[in-house]
């Protein structure tokens, strides 16, 4: 039987938030209860951490106080939404997780691997998603999708350190079976079929 936690990744634009409720939606016509997130955030006080990473602020924030603030709510929604689900038997689906941080903190940043791994393992134990779909979306595109909205901190920063993002996440792809990779560049409705097709042989035990 496949695991119940399941992630979405992309970087900016890719279509995250407009896909998750298909994820959702999949899931529960399946017949499972599902438990939606987000990170960072998820809880009120990883919430609240999140307004902190994410406010725009004159002075320069460090990757390592990033990584500390991420993994800081990460802890807290590990231990009041994600592992409470998962032991009551729902399914979760949450908007982002670690792979995020090899990404932005790990690729966008530079921060060393190993001191991802070294709060990975104290924060998370063994738990790691069991699917994660990664939209993947050209960086202009994915920023075009966006232009016209008011940007974040982290949405501020130059394309360069966006390029790293995503190289970050397609050599985690390239590693780790559990990562799909959905080309999101395409229409809404190819996106989606694609998503479909491997959300439903997921969710039989199939391969998809
Ligand atoms: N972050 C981090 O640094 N380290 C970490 O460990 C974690 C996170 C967990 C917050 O993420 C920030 O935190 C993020 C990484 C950092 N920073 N950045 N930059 P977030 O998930 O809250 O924010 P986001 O990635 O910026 O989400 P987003 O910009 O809202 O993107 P999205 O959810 O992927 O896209 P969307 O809102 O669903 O779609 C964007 C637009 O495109 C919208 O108008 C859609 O209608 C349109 N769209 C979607 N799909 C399509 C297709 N296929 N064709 C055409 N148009 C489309």
């Amino acid at each position: 039987m496949n695991g119940r936690f399941v992630t979405l990744e992309g970087g900016e634009g890719v279509g995250k938030s407009t896909n998750l409720s298909l994820v959702v939606e999949l899931i529960e016509a399946a017949g499972h209860t599902v438990v939606t997130t987000r990170e960072p955030g998820g809880t009120p006080l990883a919430e609240e951490i999140r307004d902190l990473f994410l406010g725009v602020r004159e002075e320069p924030v460090s990757g390592l106080t990033e990584l500390l603030l991420i993994f800081a709510a990460r802890a807290q929604h590990l231990d009041t939404v994600i592992r409470p689900a998962l032991a009551a038997g729902s399914w979760v689906v949450c908007d982002r997780f670690t792979d995020a941080t090899y990404a932005y903190q790990g690729g966008g940043r530079g921060l060393p691997t190993a001191q991802i791994e070294v709060l990975e393992r104290l924060v998370q134990g063994d738990l790691r998603p069991d699917l994660t779909l990664y939209l993947d979306v050209p960086v202009e595109v994915g920023l075009a999708r966006i232009d016209g909205r008011e940007h974040d901190r982290m949405e501020r920063e130059q394309r360069v350190f966006f390029e790293a993002v995503r190289a970050a996440y397609l050599t985690l792809a390239s590693r780790e079976p559990r990562i799909r990779v959905v080309d999101a560049s395409r229409n809404l409705a190819e996106v989606q079929a694609d998503i479909r097709g491997i959300v439903t042989g997921y969710l039989t035990g199939v391969a998809p």
